[in-house]
């Protein structure tokens, strides 16, 4: 009797040991298709560790980085199917599924990263995150992929001429292929993880990306000539399933809407210098990098103006009224 007694008292202490209040773990998936060396993913790393932090660990997030989760197209995808919780892409390869997304692909858009921000954080820039919301995405911001330049490997690029017989691959994105094509260039879609691969092959012969990207996915390495055209500013959006967020309570959002956003200001306050620590580095390889003349430049600029209608076509009209018209 007395052993029973021992026992029944050795269960009650256990029990009183094992807190009764085990908060239930929620594990975020996060996804990009980028490399995991570049200032975004650092952004994403810093919305880990202040949610991770702020919730006492109710929140776990866990990073997919590299297109492991596969490219911005299906990363989007899943996004809207809550099959992953948050993805990270750019705005022309989620345009498709966004309408609105179509008026970042306007070429020479924003003057300067100031112009850019104020756009994108002001109501223009939350209007196109907010319109994503009925087709189930609920958008958490913008972070920086940046502006973009043309890498080659053939020859010095300075004029629209020059991109004669220039097989160059672009995003997935109707606007892009129509602008590449009205420069001269033989554009060729392709999702962003086969890029090097079809760079080093040779498949393709040039490509469009910030400069922080084509240091950090190594495009410098078998494309030798960089031409700073800075024609278009890639925002990344940041994207959750609507379904998802609104299971959410009031604080949890909240907590996630505020570590997004130090996250995003954090990856803002890296990509000036990580972007001119990119260009040094592609200098000091002994790449030829190109800055055009005013001139030069005008004749980019005159060529792309035909897209302009087809954006016109795919945004809603109070976006382009917005992004084009009040400007
Ligand atoms: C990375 C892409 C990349 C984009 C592209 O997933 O596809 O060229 O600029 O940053 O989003």
């Amino acid at each position: 009797m007395v052993k029973f007694k021992f026992l029944t008292s050795a269960l009650v202490v256990a029990a009183m040991l094992v807190p009764s209040f085990a908060v239930a773990k929620t594990t975020l998936k996060v996804a990009h298709g980028a490399a995991e060396s570049v200032p975004m993913h650092a952004g994403l790393v810093k919305f880990k560790e202040i949610l991770e932090k702020n919730s006492n660990g109710e929140f776990e997030v866990v990073l997919y980085g590299n297109s492991q989760l596969g490219a911005d197209r299906e990363l989007t995808e899943a996004a809207q199917l809550g099959n992953i919780d948050i993805v990270c892409v750019s705005t022309a390869n989620a345009a498709p599924f966004n309408k609105d997304f179509f008026i970042f692909d306007t070429p020479f858009l924003f003057k300067d990263r100031t112009d850019a921000y104020a756009v994108l954080d002001g109501p223009a820039g939350q209007a196109v995150l907010k319109n994503g919301e009925g087709v189930n995405l609920k958008g958490l911001g913008y972070m920086e992929n940046g502006f973009r330049d043309l890498t080659n490997s053939d020859k010095e690029i300075r004029t629209p001429a020059d991109l004669a017989g220039i097989k160059l691959r672009t995003m997935e994105n109707p606007i892009q292929i129509a602008a590449w094509k009205a420069l001269g260039a033989n554009p060729t879609p392709m999702a962003f993880g086969e890029l090097f691969t079809a760079l080093q092959q040779k498949t393709v012969d040039g490509q469009e990306n910030p400069m922080e990207l084509i240091y950090s996915t190594k495009f410098f390495e078998v494309q030798p000539f960089i031409t700073k055209t800075q024609h278009i500013y890639s925002p990344y959006a940041i994207l959750a399933s609507l379904e998802s967020w609104e299971g959410y309570s009031k604080e949890e959002q909240a907590m996630i809407q505020d570590a997004m956003k130090q996250a995003i200001d954090y990856q803002r306050s890296i990509v000036v210098e990580s972007s001119k620590k990119a260009e040094d580095a592609i200098k000091a390889n002994g790449n030829t990098i190109i800055s055009l003349t005013d001139a030069e430049l005008a004749q980019f600029k005159e060529k792309v103006k035909s897209v302009l209608p087809m954006i016109k076509e795919r945004v809603s009209p109070e976006i382009y009224s917005l992004f084009i018209e009040k400007k």
